[in-house]
């Protein structure tokens, strides 16, 4: 799965479309909330044993309701996305213009627009989603 397809299936950032990936969660705050995305290996941070109580394998596709800024899909924001994002700022295309790169908005680019949706939700002690 790459950024078009999710932001193809997102309805614009709305996330209320009429099929493919949509949440009734995120779309109620979506200046907050999205979906994000990313294959289990290519984590900044590290991959998953078990994602959402599932076992999960290193090319195993992760989808995750969550915060805007969570780059590493562990539900919260904090340091560690952005350092994520942090390192791939400036950059885009098929290979970081991904969600667990840091671009939040499926634009094809980590900029200064993600940065902000990051530092919006920056709350390392926030409950994780
Ligand atoms: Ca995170
Ligand atoms: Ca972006």
């Amino acid at each position: 799965m790459d950024a078009a397809r999710v932001d193809s299936f997102d309805n614009g950032e709305t996330w209320n479309g009429t099929g493919g990936i949509v949440s009734s969660t995120a779309a109620t705050n979506v200046l907050s909330f999205a979906v994000g995305y990313a294959e289990n290996s290519e984590i900044g941070s590290g991959s998953y044993a078990t994602f959402g109580g599932q076992a999960v394998g290193s090319h195993s596709v992760l989808i995750k309701y969550t915060r805007n800024g969570d780059c590493n899909l562990d539900g919260v924001v904090n340091g560690d996305d952005g350092g994520i994002l942090g390192g791939a700022f400036g950059l885009g295309g098929s290979t970081y213009g991904n969600w667990h790169f840091g671009d939040m908005d499926y634009d094809g680019s980590v900029d200064g627009d993600d940065g902000g949706s990051l530092n919006g939700a920056y709350d390392p002690n926030a409950t994780p989603v």
